[in-house]
């Protein structure tokens, strides 16, 4: 049987003008082979719709701006009361200092990629959380 690929939403949360970090990320993966649903700024209320239906195993979210813990915060709990924090693997990245990544790491995200991340790092983080899910 074919393996399925890997289908991954990328958004930012909130007000957020850093776009470079997203874009760079999703275009490795997109050249990794896996399928890229781009969406930019949005709230978390439209990123768990959207990928519900474009059926994603993963919701990477890209945070420069600071927002890490409260976005992430929010997105996890909607996730978990809509029942799909199990089926989707969220990963968050940009910039984030040490002593949140465990906390966000307690608070439901698969991995945490910090400024700098090297390209083999976080494709590896992306195959890995989307083994975790179906
Ligand atoms: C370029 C830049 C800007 C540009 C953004 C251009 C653009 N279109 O993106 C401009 C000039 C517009 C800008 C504006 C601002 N900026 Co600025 N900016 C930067 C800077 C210098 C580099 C960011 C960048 O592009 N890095 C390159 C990319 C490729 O790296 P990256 O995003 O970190 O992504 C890597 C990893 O983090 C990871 N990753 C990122 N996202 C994801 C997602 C997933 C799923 C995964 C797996 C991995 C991953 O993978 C990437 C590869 O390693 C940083 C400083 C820094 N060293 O980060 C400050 C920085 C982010 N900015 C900062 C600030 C304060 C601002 C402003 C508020 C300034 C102001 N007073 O107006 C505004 C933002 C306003 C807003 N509402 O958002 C602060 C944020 C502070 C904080 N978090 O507490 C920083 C850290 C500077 C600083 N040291 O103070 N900024």
């Amino acid at each position: 049987m074919e393996d399925r690929k890997i289908k991954v939403l990328m958004c930012c949360l909130g007000p957020e003008t850093h776009n470079r970090g997203i874009i760079v990320v999703s275009t490795i993966l997109k050249e990794e082979g896996m399928e890229v649903v781009y969406m930019g700024n949005t709230t978390a209320e439209n990123a768990l719709r959207a990928a519900i239906e474009e059926d994603v195993q993963i919701i990477g979210v890209s945070s420069l701006s600071g927002a890490h813990l409260r976005t992430g915060k929010h997105l996890l709990e909607l996730a978990k009361h809509k029942g799909i924090d199990k089926s989707i693997a969220f990963v968050i990245g940009g910039v984030i200092p040490p002593n949140d990544v465990k906390i966000l790491k307690d608070m439901g995200f698969y991995d945490v990629c910090v400024s700098g991340t090297k390209r083999e790092e976080l494709v590896t983080v992306v195959k890995n959380a989307a083994n975790t899910v179906g």
